[in-house]
């Protein structure tokens, strides 16, 4: 906001642009030396993967020093805070977007391609960090993008998994085949190992109490029985209700002396006899876009804390002398490949352990060194918890506080209760974090203690307001088998409790949330999730991008509002000039499927690219989209080649993953490729219909096929989807969206505008209604649907058996309801038709044109800086950060 400032930095990177330039022989001397000195190799001969490896390097050397300076910035002026916790990062390349963040991208072209090689050759050489499943990580990964670029003294803290996500294969018969994702196979240039960042991780064991009493003599009113007569004097304790002989005794009212044990110290609890890990820490730096911040995201990795067992070894036995080293190392090994369910694993309760107790040691290190009382806590910082999985956090900072700053209980909660905020990313009962009592004490005892005690606490708040609901609200399941239910431990803690769309914070406050809602009513709020244009347009669609900005200027890269100026400059020219940047999108995604799955497009101009990708789930419906190609292609086989010929072309795209344990989703990927197979073969449609299944989709991958959509299906069941991410990286690009009254779709047609979009569908509040319609006497279901479930049964698409579960889901119980909207589904593409079959007199998709630009230059809103700036301002209280110029900076 310092516009002195910000023209200094203006200058900065002119200034630099202009040196480079003109120099590109320092560029390619970094290059080389990176060849020869750090990878080992001749600068005369090497290969592409090594020129990249030796690019990055050299651009990793521009950012080191900002990121020192950074971090000495923040340390200097201590500024709150935010520590973004999050179990996966899905942050894909790195070449190209931190070359844009630096403005070095031309620089690096041009001293490239004086020797020989072309940037983007060698940026196809970066092996993605697929350190995430989908939209949580890949949220995860934008937002960082934009607390960088907004200068926010913002850390992220996550996992170094060995194994990202896996790698997809199709297999002949059109099954998915999972391969290891061994991402650090060329090894990794943007992290840096931090051998001096170690912590211990400690695991099982057992909690000994310790108790300090001390006895001391106290007075207090009591009886007492006195002898009468000649030995008087004599005296005996009595209790209520005693009978005596009055004749010999007399019962006297008198202070007596009484023992009593008091509480010298608070007990004390000691987690002994623990398995004790190392975790070490890799930073990645994060580049700010033309800015001087740099943050970074820390992730651990688990390492034995002893190299091995010494005994076994002297003894003969090397593979026991290993297996701790193993076992130890097995924590950050892999990544679970589950999107939006959880599956109650000890090993992936370690790695929350592991993760939240590595960076909560780094956190208090870091707060520590500031001098500030244990009370400013927080003051001084906020973490912000991405889901539940880092919600063990909550009772290590209990831990922390109690055991290891000798806190009360009362004093610990108090400022516990200040440090955290939670998002919650979805209703599904399924993908809601439970650990059973059992497994949970074992692993962390002490933890569960504390959160024993926690529940307490709280139920003693609200027994006397909320007596009927003590059951749903509270931490633990009184199942048979009982289980901490962590969203609930989420929601007690909490300061801010989030949703990520409008409907989705809407459902939590009256569907799953709605007690917690009744008990605390300011904690919910909506924070609508982005995506950052950076990497979403101005890196995955330059021509688009260079479109825009010889009209506006570049500012949108920051603030995308500026692209709402483009509104009057959309004549038949500039929407022409559209058209031209959708070519060059559209043959890079045919290209991509040619080289992948053999299939030819022709004409891609002509054909419309129908696209849905994302992570395979029944509540997405691909099921729904598969049915209704068929339909299409049913549709087809009965019309004459002249009828054929007037079609509107078109490829229907799928990509997108299913969880191994996932069958139903298997069955829908087997499903696509087989009908894929059979209508890509059909001579008689010709070109009229393509059906692709891309394999192994992931963030590199997104960025080649987003900007090449012309329609994007967002087809949920309504109240399913939470926000979804995908819809705005398209929408950004001017694909038009075809979608339910479902997630950040509501909001984004609420933006752009109903006559940009194609919505259908039943909404939320229909859903159950339509369910029960759909099972009463007489349904009909719709007759093209009847028929594509009859081709697949009849063995069209390959045998019968394989397809029946599918099958019978939408028969028998049709859960996310795919019978009822199937006919508003096929009106909608019907109107998809005949728009896109449209041209004005010189041949010119006008009208449709200009929708695919208003989309993409009103999406303001779904840029990740909007969020960012959401959460900053609501949850997080945390202002900007900005690492000025040097002052002799011109
Ligand atoms: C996803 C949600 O399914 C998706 O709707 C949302 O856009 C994304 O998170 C980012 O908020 N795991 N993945 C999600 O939720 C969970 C749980």
């Amino acid at each position: 906001s310092d516009p002195e400032q910000k023209k200094k930095l203006d200058n900065l990177f002119a200034m630099r642009h202009r040196f480079l330039e003109t120099d590109t022989k320092s560029l390619l001397q970094s290059i080389c030396d990176h060849v020869e000195l750090r990878l080992g190799r001749s600068k005369w001969s090497f290969n592409k993967q090594i020129a990249y490896s030796a690019t990055a390097l050299s651009v990793r050397d521009h950012m080191i020093e900002l990121w020192n300076d950074t971090n000495k910035y923040f340390h200097e002026r201590n500024p709150k805070r935010l520590y973004y916790l999050s179990i996966e990062f899905l942050i894909g390349r790195l070449l190209r977007s931190n070359m844009l963040s630096l403005a070095i991208e031309a620089d690096y072209t041009k001293a490239l391609s004086q020797i020989g090689l072309h940037l983007e050759e060698i940026a196809e050489e970066e092996l993605d960090m697929a350190l995430g499943n989908g939209g949580l990580g890949r949220l995860a990964a934008c937002f960082l993008d934009s607390m960088a670029t907004l200068r926010l003294p913002a850390w992220g803290y996550g996992l170094r998994y060995q194994y990202g996500m896996f790698k997809q294969r199709v297999s002949k018969e059109g099954d998915q085949v999972e391969l290891p994702d061994y991402w650090l196979e060329n090894g990794c240039p943007w992290e840096i190992k931090r051998l001096d960042v170690r912590y211990t991780v400690r695991f099982y064991g057992h909690v000994r109490e310790e108790k300090h009493t001390r006895t001391e003599i106290r007075m207090k009113k009591g009886k007492i029985l006195r002898r009468r007569g000649v030995n008087r004097g004599e005296l005996l304790p009595y209790t209520d209700g005693q009978s005596f002989n009055e004749n010999d005794w007399q019962l006297l009212e008198m202070e007596v002396p009484e023992e009593v044990e008091i509480e010298a110290a608070p007990t004390e609890y000691f987690w002994e006899n623990t398995e004790d890990i190392y975790a070490c820490a890799f930073d990645v730096p994060i580049a700010g876009y033309h800015t001087l911040n740099v943050i970074n995201l820390r992730l651990w990795q688990s390492m034995p804390k002893t190299e091995f067992d010494f005994n076994s070894f002297n003894r003969g036995s090397y593979d026991d002398a290993m297996r701790a080293k193993q076992a130890a190392e097995t924590i950050t090994q892999v990544l679970y490949p589950n999107d939006s369910f959880e599956a109650g694993k000890e090993l992936r309760l370690k790695q929350q352990y592991f993760f939240v107790s590595a960076s909560l040691q780094d956190i208090m290190r870091r707060f520590r060194n500031t001098g500030m009382p244990i009370q400013d806590l927080p003051k001084q910082c906020i973490m912000q918890c991405n889901d539940t999985h880092p919600v063990l956090a909550i009772p290590e900072l209990m831990r922390i506080l109690l055991d290891d700053e000798h806190l009360t209980f009362d004093e610990a909660w108090e400022i516990t209760q200040k440090c955290f905020a939670y998002t919650n990313h979805t209703v599904l009962p399924e993908a809601l974090e439970k650990w059973s009592v059992d497994l949970l004490g074992r692993v962390v005892p002490r933890h569960l203690q504390i959160i024993y005690q926690i529940n307490w606490l709280f139920m003693e708040s609200i027994r006397d307001q909320f007596p009927d609901d003590l059951a749903d609200l509270s931490i633990i399941e009184e199942t048979p088998v009982k289980a901490i239910r962590m969203a609930n431990l989420a929601i007690v803690t909490s300061i801010k409790v989030n949703g990520v769309a409008a409907l989705h914070t809407q459902l939590l406050k009256t569907t799953i949330f709605r007690k917690f809602f009744k008990v605390f009513p300011k904690k919910f709020l909506n924070v609508t999730n982005g995506v950052t244009q950076r990497r979403w347009l101005l890196e995955c669609n330059t021509p688009l991008g260079q479109l825009y900005s010889s009209k506006v200027g570049t500012k949108w890269a920051t603030a995308y509002k500026v692209l709402r100026q483009i509104e009057p400059h959309i004549d038949d020219a500039f929407i022409t000039q559209f058209w031209d940047t959708r070519r060059i999108a559209k043959e890079r995604l045919a290209a991509l499927i040619k080289k992948e799955t053999g299939i030819t497009l022709n004409n891609v101009d002509e054909m419309l690219f129908d696209v849905q990708v994302k992570r395979i789930h029944e509540y997405k419906r691909q099921s729904l989209n598969i049915l209704r190609a068929i339909a299409e292609y049913l549709n087809l086989r009965t019309l004459t080649p002249a009828q054929i010929a007037k079609k509107c072309k078109k490829m229907i795209f799928f990509a997108g993953k299913a969880a191994p344990g996932y069958y139903m989703a298997k069955k829908t990927i087997k499903l696509i490729n087989c009908v894929a197979s059979v209508v890509n073969n059909d001579e008689t449609i010709g070109d009229a219909l393509k059906i692709v299944f891309l394999p192994n989709y992931n963030v590199s991958s997104a960025q080649v096929i987003i900007p090449a959509a012309d329609i994007h299906e967002q087809i949920s069941t309504a109240g399913y989807e939470a926000s979804g991410t995908s819809c705005m990286k398209f929408c950004m690009n001017g694909g038009i969206i075809i979608g339910t009254w479902d997630g950040a779709n509501i909001e984004i047609l609420e933006e752009i505008g109903a006559e940009q979009t194609y919505m259908f569908g039943l909404k939320t509040e229909q859903i159950d209604e339509g369910r029960k319609q759909r099972f009463a006497n007489g349904y009909k279901m719709d007759s093209r649907l009847e028929e594509a479930l009859l081709a697949i049964e009849g063995g069209l698409f390959g045998p019968k058996h394989e397809f029946m579960p599918f099958v019978d889901a939408i028969r028998h119980s049709d859960n996310y309801v795919v019978a009822n909207d199937f006919p508003l589904y096929m009106a909608a593409h019907e109107q998809v038709e005949k728009d896109w079959l449209e041209k004005n007199a010189h041949g010119v998709r006008e009208k449709w044109g200009r929708r695919a630009i208003l989309s993409s230059i009103r999406m303001d809103k779904f840029s990740s800086d909007r969020s960012i700036i959401d959460y900053s301002e609501k949850i997080w209280k945390i202002k900007p950060c900005m690492v000025p110029a040097p002052i002799d900076a011109p």
